[in-house]
């Protein structure tokens, strides 16, 4: 369901910053006194949809639908976003130029926040500047740990993969689930998804703690982690404790990437994994964990991991003052080794990833990554790579995903480990999935439960 567009132009004031961090405004309306005011029209739109048009057919089911990975069938319902192949993901209807428009940076900075497309996502609505404080304030106080899930991140082998050890801590935290107590209090459907809101919000509020401790205690292991400042926004806090609080456009860069991100529709394989797993009413910190793992595989998530490895043995290897030519050749090394190209190609997309496009544009917008050999090598690789992919034939789409750039930023500015990198992808995508938890709740959606065939099954289908 998309929200009329008036309803993103609310007014954005600006305030002094102080007194949003202390207290709430009696003007603001909270994230969840206005998701509680929407949630009985969209329960009143589905119901009508279901009763008017349950048994209208929207598409079909071939053979190779359901051998090929399901690509392609509509069978899901994902309120947040709705993903073009051609023209990319929309948030509610708005594309990510108009959120970036639209959406109130943190103060000081000009990037959208993680707070600001939360609301969005969760609500349909652009929040204003007092909104998105106050949702930073309110995420700040719940971001601490529980004593036990630090010492169980302190206890792991720094050999351990980050994305492992981030499933584990964000599995940990449902030791405090409101949802699971609720649920086994007996707790009426209509109740859910107050709890789950409340599971979400932490969910959302410690991932960066967790992710956080996971890194210092990896790269940085004699060094003290920040403690949460109140006045710092989601993501100003995050990077503070990663220790790289100083780097305003390092900070300002995540703001951007942690805020588009958020969410590429149902599909995608965490995405979905959340959303089936927060089916079985499994509360939301362990939904997400399973997310978690979905998103640590390297066709998805784990991507941008794979595409820092490349590069810099693309680097290595061509040096500084590289040519296109040299580009091209590694490139085609990399295919006739029977390798994907880390960072190209999509199940959906058909075109250039606006994320990709955006997170170029921030480069272009700053000198300092324009001259960085690494940066550059990711741009230039974007030029050859396409004509590469078509030649080789195989790709449906020869363009680069958001993998493809994410990155080389993060690599410029010093944060060069990128086994940790999924672990940023995956504070950003709880954005959307726990948007999804919340309104399945709210919505009564059901356990998923798809038909499958054997080969036998399907082939005596197909042939009747
Ligand atoms: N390099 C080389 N070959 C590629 C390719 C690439 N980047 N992308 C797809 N292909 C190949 C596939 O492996 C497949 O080959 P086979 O027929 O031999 O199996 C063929 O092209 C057709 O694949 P497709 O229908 O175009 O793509 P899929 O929907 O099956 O897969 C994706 C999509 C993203 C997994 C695939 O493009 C890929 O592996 N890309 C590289 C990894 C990557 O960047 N993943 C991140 C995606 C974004 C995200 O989820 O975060």
């Amino acid at each position: 369901m998309m929200f009329g567009r008036s309803r993103f132009l609310a007014k954005s004031v600006s305030r002094n910053i102080s007194s949003v961090n202390t207290r709430r405004l009696a003007s603001t309306k909270s994230l969840k006194e206005t998701i509680q005011e929407i949630v009985p029209a969209k329960q009143e739109q589905l119901k009508k949809l279901k009763a008017e048009h349950g048994q209208t057919v929207v598409g079909q089911v071939t053979v190779e639908n359901i051998i090929g990975g399901m690509r392609g069938i509509k069978a899901m319902l994902w309120d947040s976003s709705v993903l073009d192949p051609m023209e990319g993901i929309r948030f509610h209807g708005m594309s990510i130029p108009e959120a970036q428009k639209a959406l109130p940076p943190a103060p000081g900075g000009k990037e959208m926040t993680a707070e600001g497309m939360f609301w969005l996502l969760l609500t349909g609505q652009v929040p204003t500047a007092e909104q998105t404080q106050q949702l930073s304030l309110e995420l700040a106080e719940r971001a601490e740990l529980p004593k036990f899930v630090e010492e169980l991140i302190d206890s792991l082998p720094n050999t351990l993969h980050p994305m492992t050890q981030l499933g584990m801590g964000v599995a940990a935290l449902n030791h405090d689930s409101a949802f699971q107590s609720a649920y086994e209090r007996g707790i009426k459907k209509t109740e859910y998804w107050t709890y789950a809101y409340e599971d979400c919000m932490n969910l959302v509020a410690k991932l960066p703690t967790i992710a956080a401790r996971i890194y210092r205690n990896i790269y940085q292991p004699k060094k003290s982690i920040a403690a949460i400042d109140k006045s710092k926004d989601l993501v100003g806090n995050y990077v503070n404790q990663l220790g790289f609080g100083h780097n305003e456009n390092f900070t300002e860069y995540l703001r951007l990437y942690i805020a588009l991100h958020a969410d590429h529709e149902g599909g995608n394989a965490s995405a979905h994994t959340a959303h089936l797993v927060g089916s079985t009413l499994a509360d939301p910190f362990i939904s997400y964990a399973a997310g978690l793992y979905s998103l640590a595989g390297p066709l998805h998530g784990l991507a941008n991991q794979e595409v820092l490895r490349w590069q810099i043995s693309m680097l290595s290897e061509v040096g500084n003052n590289f040519s296109k030519d040299d580009i091209k050749k590694y490139l085609w090394a990399t295919l006739n080794k029977g390798q994907v190209v880390p960072g190209y190609g999509h199940g959906v997309l058909r075109n250039p990833d606006p994320r990709f496009v955006a997170l170029q544009a921030f480069c272009k917008g700053h000198e300092d990554l324009m001259a960085s050999p690494m940066v550059k090598l990711v741009a230039e690789t974007a030029e050859v790579a396409p004509d590469v992919l078509k030649e080789h034939g195989k790709t449906k789409n020869p363009f680069p995903n958001v993998d493809a750039a994410s990155g080389c930023v993060l690599y410029h500015y010093g944060l060069t480990q990128f086994k940790y990198y999924t672990v940023i992808f995956g504070i950003s995508r709880a954005l959307g999935a726990a948007t999804q938890l919340v309104w399945a709740r709210a919505l009564g959606l059901p356990i998923e439960r798809p038909k499958s065939f054997s080969i036998d099954a399907l082939e005596k289908l197909a042939k009747n």
